[in-house]
């Protein structure tokens, strides 16, 4: 079992780097190491051969020893020479926040898909550092940041990393492309598109669930839950049938955290698309935790960062049950909800019908008896507000989206 030091550079000096810490700290402990003890330096600039002060590093020595620490974690990224440098002077592994969350993700890949972008970031972390992390792993046996996705012992040859990498990423992309395949089919359906989105452990994978809970009765489409960071890797999509026969994907998907690494991002970039190709997002937010306004920033900047913009979002503040005080959320639109409690799923339901069909129209029809079919076709896919016999046919009054109102202008009265 690991012990950890961890240690963060301060920049900015603002209040920010206690919530960097906090962050760090829950990231190493869903590692299943334990942290003892947590010390920062407010520094202007890097020191090359350390990144912190060597005054700094040797505090940190002494705490390790007298912790009894096996384990220093940095809060930033570290080259492969500072790794070395620092585990010389310290005497234990050194590790940075990034190699951390590789960590994380690689014990979490489950599919395919996820396993490759996780190695392929892993690889692309380690080519730049090789020479430190060699002599690194070598005193080291095992344990984190040697391992890629299903405990398979990471390589450090240049060349064989290298090698590897090209074939992983050409198998990716074979992945990828399947993936393009089946969204291209979708989107060729007009189906409106939602993506849950969020920080992680807001609570996205169980407003999914209650959406597909409530509206259909497959238990065995759930997708999976669970108190910890990062419980979902991999994007699952779920069609949802309003009782209104409106009708829409959601998508849930990968959860943020700060600085999140860049290479993993890149490497996600095909599942984070989805992202980009919804009409609506639902931002879920933690809202009973100390630093929710943080993590909403930390989400949006991530959101930037994969390119999306211009999204309409409905922010969904989740765990009323654990929120102390009432909280006044900044941003608009918002619903406070407790989907552990599915309180209130129904409301969450009513704000995405009004963003995501705002541009449908309410119209009348006049469908002459011998268009059967037609009446049937709405019946099946429109909300129905009203349908009447006549002697020219049958009036049906109901919402269009532009698409259907344009193919049916003929009918229109
Ligand atoms: N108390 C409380 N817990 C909740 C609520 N909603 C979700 N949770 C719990 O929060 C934890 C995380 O929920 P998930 O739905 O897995 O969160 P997520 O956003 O999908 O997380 P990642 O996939 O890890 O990014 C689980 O233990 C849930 O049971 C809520 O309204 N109240
Ligand atoms: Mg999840």
């Amino acid at each position: 079992m690991y012990k950890a030091v961890l240690v963060g550079a301060d920049f900015q000096r603002n209040n920010l780097i206690d919530y960097y810490m906090e962050e760090l700290k829950n990231l190493t402990e869903a590692s299943n190491i334990e942290v003892v003890y947590s010390v920062t330096q407010a520094i202007s600039k890097i020191t090359p051969n350390l990144y912190i002060g060597s005054g700094k590093v040797s505090e940190i020595q002494t705490f390790v020893a007298n912790l009894d620490a096996n384990l220093v974690i940095f809060n930033n990224e570290l080259s492969g020479s500072q790794i070395r440098n620092l585990e010389e002077q310290i005497g234990v592994r050194v590790i940075d926040r990034t190699l951390l969350i590789l960590d994380i993700f690689a014990s979490r890949a489950k599919t395919k898909e996820a396993m490759l972008q996780v190695e392929i970031a892993q690889l692309e972390y380690i080519l730049p550092r090789l020479n430190g992390l060699r002599e690194s792993l070598d005193r080291q046996q095992g344990g984190i940041g040697s391992r890629g996705p299903g405990e398979k012992k990471l390589e450090l040859d240049r060349r064989r990393i290298e090698s590897e990498r090209s074939r992983l990423k050409h198998e990716l992309s074979e992945i990828v492309k399947a993936r393009k395949v089946q969204r291209k089919n979708r989107t060729k359906s007009n189906i409106r598109k939602v993506a849950v989105v969020g920080y992680t452990n807001a609570g996205k994978s169980t407003l999914l669930n209650r959406l597909i809970e409530f509206t259909t009765k497959e238990n065995d489409k759930k997708v999976y839950v669970e108190d910890m960071l990062f419980a979902t890797l991999e994007t699952s999509t779920r069609h949802i049938v309003l009782a209104n026969n409106k009708e829409f994907i959601a998508t849930d998907t990968v959860g943020f955290v700060s600085n999140l690494p860049h290479n993993l991002v890149e490497s996600f970039k095909s599942t984070l698309e989805e992202i980009n190709e919804s009409d609506l997002l639902i931002h879920v937010v933690d809202g009973s935790h100390e630093y929710y306004e943080q993590q909403i920033e930390v989400t949006i900047e991530t959101l930037k960062e994969i390119g999306v913009h211009e999204i309409p979002v409905i922010y969904i503040y989740n765990k009323s049950d654990l929120m102390n005080n009432n909280i006044t959320p900044n941003h608009h639109p918002h619903i406070i909800v407790s989907m552990k409690n599915g309180y209130d799923i129904q409301q969450v339901l009513i704000k995405i019908e009004q963003e995501l069909f705002k541009d449908y129209k309410v119209v009348s029809l006049l469908i002459p008896f011998s268009e059967g079919e037609l009446v049937s076709y709405f019946n099946e896919h429109t909300h129905i507000i009203k349908q009447e016999y006549t002697n020219d046919g049958t009036v049906i009054t109901l919402e269009l989206s532009p698409i259907l109102k344009g193919r049916y202008k003929d009918y229109i009265i």
